[in-house]
């Protein structure tokens, strides 16, 4: 049977395991990434592991995330960031740079090669035949010190993209609407590899739109083949040496398949509070709009942005509509000033935000309370804007610069304008000058305000718990532990332990610390696809410095799960879901021969205050197993090393 192109460059680059669906494998990693709100955990973790040198072919450091450098803290980490560094032969992005998506796939991205990174979007790379996933800053620290990668073999879905895309519908309207027929759950262990006609009117950057919000979807990653367009970015970027072909067999097999005509596509929004609550912008047009933002990891290319500016040249914005827009790099950044477009948009009322996610974490541009805010970015959960009960409508560049322009939600289509003409450039502008390679000179800063990495102790044999939170379905990991604000303290965990779960349960900390106090363990209940969205270890490794041993829910999305695992948290998914409706907030549960039970992927889960007992698995593979009771990931490496088994 043929190979389809994910699996050829697994098949490349395996160290061990097998490539069946659901089995576990272990790949060799040729490159990573970090960004500045998790990449200090990930480097501590990383000395702690004292090696000299980084063993990748290449790892980036990228500030992007806390640009704004408020108070006390962000400068230390972005100092410490640098100097690290430059110690492992690790190349640093400096504030500025660009959101590390973009500034990847600019100026690193190479198909055939594997690639992690602690950010669930680091899957945009997917886009030039990248095996590229989003990952825990703990991989990405094994990763970068030469242990392989573990994941479990995903099953394929190929979707067949045909036809054109009609003037006024963008990438971003194709990924909403694979998103509304695939949603947010149930994708755990799947890839999606694009294929069909359409992919000759497809160039990179909008490639990489569809790929960056395959994260959205909880998939594993997302695949393009690498052909003449890919080849033609690598060539405008100057590398054209890194380009090198690769497509998919003929007869390779896919486990299913969805065809979507691109001509069909319409322009479209996703509607407060999830990616998936898809419509056609058509069907809630004339919604009044206070706030417009343009930009983020998954649309401010080139092309993005000239054409946000075409549509807003010699034209104002409605009066009282906030327009912000940031271009993904300073790349995109210079091409503007240079042709002018920066300056139109300005004219137009823009405010110009600097080149990071800013907003798109609420990092800024929180709006006024209830506001309807129209983005071009990935996530419209709850609160993510910075305020609570703002809602966040998602939008392609062209539909969100005629809605600043017009004060309601518009659809393009209908402005009367000729599409402007925008084509990718032949040459883009390249200046490296603001990655820092390392020289192997510099002393490594260290602050207090930056600690060290937590590490659990081995899972006992039995514990008594307590529910501290009981939550529903569809939990993402900004509901576990905010961005905003709460980002600015990533890597102070002590500090960031009292935001967790802050606007469901404002009391969760002070319950976990009265759970504790009664020699027990905190124990969170969740419903459906528990943990979806970002890669934040956080939302793990949070939990577990307040006590959490355990976590029970009807499902987990992957990068979750994973980093629950690796800080020795227990996953258990009941076997019945409909226990989850018995189980309440200040139960008391007793897990009992919880090594053997784990073993055996059958933990009875017993509730002592109703009386009753829940049996669950933790749909885990052997490996896994021995972490979670050797008390997570870096206790099972210690324990190795002790046996001389290093690393594997
Ligand atoms: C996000 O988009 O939510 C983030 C901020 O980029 C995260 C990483 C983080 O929590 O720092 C992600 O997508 O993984
Ligand atoms: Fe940054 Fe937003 Fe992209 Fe996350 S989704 S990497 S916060 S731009």
């Amino acid at each position: 049977m043929g190979q389809h192109i994910f699996c050829k460059i697994i098949d490349a680059h395996k160290v061990s395991g097998e490539l069946q669906v659901g089995k576990e494998v272990a790949i060799r990693i040729d490159q990573t990434l970090t960004q500045d709100s998790l990449g200090a955990m990930a480097y501590l973790q990383f000395e702690a592991m004292k090696k000299e040198k980084v063993e990748t072919e290449l790892s980036v450091s990228y500030v992007d995330h806390l640009m704004l450098q408020l108070g006390e803290g962000n400068g230390d980490v972005h100092r410490y960031l640098e100097t690290v560094a430059d110690r492992h032969g690790i190349v640093y992005s400096k504030a500025g740079n660009g959101i590390c998506h973009q500034v990847h796939l600019e100026r690193f991205s190479r198909p055939g090669k594997t690639l992690i990174g602690s950010d669930s979007h680091t899957v945009t790379c997917g886009a030039v035949g990248m095996a590229a996933f989003g990952v825990g800053g703990l991989d990405v620290a094994l990763a970068m010190g030469g242990v392989p990668f573990y994941f479990t073999y995903p099953r394929a879905i190929r979707v067949v993209l045909e036809g054109e895309l009609a003037p006024w519908t963008t990438a971003k309207d194709i990924i909403l609407e694979l998103l509304g027929r695939i949603t947010t759950k149930g994708n755990v262990g799947t890839i999606i590899e694009y294929s069909g006609s359409a992919l000759k009117s497809l160039n990179v950057p909008q490639r990489a739109t569809i790929a960056n919000m395959g994260a959205e979807a909880g998939i594993t990653t997302s695949i393009f083949p690498s052909d003449e367009m890919t080849r033609a970015f690598f060539r405008a970027q100057g590398r054209e040496q890194d380009w090198l072909p690769l497509e998919s067999d003929p007869d390779a097999e896919y486990d299913k398949e969805i065809v979507l005509n691109l001509a069909e596509i319409e322009p479209s929004v996703a509607i407060p509070h999830s990616p998936d609550f898809v419509k056609k912008v058509r069907e809630i047009e004339d919604l009044k709009v206070n706030q417009v933002l343009i930009g983020s990891c998954t649309n401010s290319s080139y092309q993005d942005m000239m054409r946000t500016a075409l549509i807003l040249k010699d034209k104002k914005i409605y009066p009282d509509v906030e327009l912000g827009i940031s271009a993904g790099s300073r790349q995109v950044l210079s091409m503007l000033a240079e042709v002018g477009a920066l300056g139109w948009m300005i004219d137009a009322g823009a405010r110009i935000l600097e080149s990071g996610c800013g907003f798109c974490v609420g990092q800024g541009q929180a709006p006024e309370k209830g506001a309807v805010s129209i983005r071009t970015n990935n996530r419209n959960y709850k609160g993510r804007s910075g305020t609570q009960d703002a809602k966040v409508y998602l939008v392609s560049p062209e539909t969100a610069a005629a809605t600043a322009l017009a004060g309601v939600l518009t659809d393009p289509r209908t402005m009367g304008m000729d599409y402007p003409n925008v084509q990718m450039p032949e040459k883009f502008k390249h200046d490296d000058s603001m990655f820092l390679f390392p020289t192997g000179t510099k002393k490594i800063y260290r602050s207090s305000l930056i600690g060290e990495p937590p590490i659990n102790t081995p899972m006992p044999e039995s514990f008594e718990g307590k529910v501290a939170i009981k939550v529903g379905d569809m939990i993402n990991t900004d509901d576990i532990i905010p961005g905003g604000p709460a980002m600015t303290f990533r890597a102070n965990i002590q500090k960031s332990c009292d935001f967790v779960f802050q606007f469901i349960d404002e009391e969760f900390p002070e319950n976990c610390a009265a759970i504790r106090e009664e020699g027990r363990s905190p124990i969170i209940v969740g419903g459906v696809s528990y943990g979806q969205g970002s890669s934040r270890e956080h939302a793990a490794l949070c939990p577990m410095v307040m006590g959490v041993r355990c976590l029970l829910a009807k499902s987990i999305e992957r990068i979750h799960q994973a980093n629950l695992i690796n800080f020795g948290i227990l996953p258990l998914l009941f076997e019945n879901e409909a226990d989850y409706e018995h189980i309440g907030q200040g139960d008391i549960i007793s897990i009992e021969n919880i090594h053997n039970a784990v073993l055996r992927d059958r933990v009875s889960v017993v509730n002592k205050t109703k009386n009753e007992t829940y049996i669950t698995k933790n749909g885990t593979t052997e490996r896994q197993r021995s972490i979670i009771l050797a008390g997570g990931l870096l206790n099972s490496i210690r324990n190795k090393q002790e046996s001389r088994d290093l690393y594997v």
